[in-house]
């Protein structure tokens, strides 16, 4: 009887180990997976294709539009923000790198919005006041559309092909964006 309860629990601690090296092989084979319990930003993080210009490290999303409040959530969720943009220097490197990207004339959020007091723009990523600015002629505008929607959220757009300038743009609207690690 004691032997065979000893071969029993040989052959569970057997079992076991070998569970146990396959899992770990298993992890082996996916080093960009997330472990279920040791779920993190930083272990999530890395595994987006970031894009380094200068200091910062970018995230362009242009694989699907999405409305302001989306792309800002999907940069959260990914550990970053809706990318601010605080010098000429930076404002020429991401347009640059659109540019050459063949993306020139599309639009992107950033995270700029005067949502809170009209008029007055700031980024929502870091809660600074736009000190750099990089306006197109005449806007902010603050278009007034036939739905009675206003235009609270800062976009990148080629408006007179005079380079990726801003405008402001219904918060609604969907369209690429830029996500910034911070
Ligand atoms: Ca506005
Ligand atoms: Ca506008």
């Amino acid at each position: 009887m004691a032997k065979r309860e000893m071969t029993f629990l040989l052959f569970l601690a057997l079992f076991t180990a070998s569970f146990v090296a396959i899992s770990g092989r298993l992890n082996d084979d996916c080093p960009n997976c997330v472990d279920e319990q040791s779920s993190t930003l930083s272990a999530s993080r890395w595994t987006m294709p970031l894009l380094k210009l200068g200091e910062k490290r970018y995230y362009l999303g242009i694989f699907f539009k999405a409305n302001w409040y989306r792309a800002s959530q999907y940069c959260r969720y990914h550990g970053m923000h809706l990318a601010s943009i605080a010098s000429q220097e930076e404002n020429d490197r991401l347009e640059k790198h659109i540019k050459d990207f063949g993306l020139g004339h599309e639009h992107f959020w950033t995270s700029g919005t005067d949502q809170a007091e009209e008029g007055t723009f700031f980024w929502m990523a870091n809660g600074r006041p736009i000190t750099f600015e990089n306006w197109n002629v005449g806007e902010p505008n603050n278009f007034r559309y036939e739905n009675g929607e206003e235009e609270h959220c800062l976009e990148l757009w080629n408006r007179d092909g005079k380079g990726l300038k801003w405008n402001d743009s219904p918060c609604s609207f969907e369209t690429f964006f830029v996500c910034e690690v911070q």
